[in-house]
């Protein structure tokens, strides 16, 4: 079994080397293999620079951007080029820590799930600033009221997929809207959304944070705007990975 950990970059020279030794190191479940892919996305703070010498470095793949789209757009180039039975979201800052890895893709591991978010709510947040408390929260609200989706923490970054599931969904997100269409898009295909608590600790604009209060009215929109409307044709399907129960349930039809 492969996980393919995406991580969107955008002018992350302060922290990157940082993030690529954790997410390097960083625990997985047992018998679960790595596949690292940076999407740099026309950064111009030396960024690009720095993961050059990434290039040759095992198990990490690096794209880059020749300009700035976006986060949405940045992952969706990730999402294509992921080879992993799983696809989890890892920013490229140290808000969110991989050792929660393990947390996150048990479920999916077991085949217990097909998608899992990481809640910054069943843990305890750090320094998070009370307009993004309440911009989360809002979004969380209008998704369980619009999606009956039941969750506690709608746009945490930690969102993990059976790549199948991921692949088969047509996204259009260019910035932040990745995390409401996805959700939008997971739920109306009748995923069940598993959550398990991680922990995070926020940082502040001035320390890199590129999210602003435009990105939270976008995120809402993002949710009504897909709620109603046809639902368009799946991508053709990827082959399911096999995991306890997906090959019990082979097992069981094969009788
Ligand atoms: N590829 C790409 N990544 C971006 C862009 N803007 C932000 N990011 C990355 O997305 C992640 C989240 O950004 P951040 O500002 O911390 O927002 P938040 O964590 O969602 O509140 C970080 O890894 C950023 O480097 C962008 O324009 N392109
Ligand atoms: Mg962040």
């Amino acid at each position: 079994m492969k996980v393919s950990i995406i991580i969107p970059v955008y002018n992350e020279i302060n922290v990157l080397d940082q993030v690529m030794e954790r997410v390097l190191q960083a625990p997985l479940p047992d018998g679960m293999e790595r596949e690292i892919i940076v999407v740099d996305d026309g950064s111009t703070d030396g960024t690009t620079e720095l993961l050059k010498q990434y290039h040759e470095t095992p198990l990490v793949v690096v794209h880059h951007s020749q300009v700035n789209f976006g986060k949405g757009a940045a992952l969706r180039i990730g999402i294509a080029n992921a080879t992993g039975d799983f696809i989890l979201v890892q920013d490229g800052d140290m808000e969110y820590d991989p050792n929660d890895w393990v947390r996150v893709l048990t479920p999916l591991a077991i085949g217990a799930a097909t998608v899992v978010y990481g809640s910054r709510f069943q843990g305890r947040p750090k320094g998070m600033k009370f307009a993004n408390w309440l911009a989360n929260k809002i979004l969380t609200g209008a998704t369980n009221l619009l999606y009956g989706a039941e969750i506690t923490d709608e746009a945490t970054a930690y969102k993990a997929f059976r790549a199948d599931v991921l692949a088969s969904i047509r996204l259009r997100c260019i910035r932040f809207e990745f995390c409401p269409e996805v959700t939008a898009k997971v739920r109306r295909m009748g995923h069940v959304i598993h959550e398990v608590p991680i922990s995070y600790n926020a940082r502040g604009v001035l320390e890199g944070k590129k999210i602003r209060w435009q990105d939270g009215v976008e995120a809402l929109w993002t949710l009504l705007r897909y709620r109603w409307g046809t639902m368009e044709q799946p991508l053709p399907a990827r082959r399911p990975p096999s995991t306890a129960s997906t090959a019990n349930a082979r097992a069981a039809r094969s009788i």
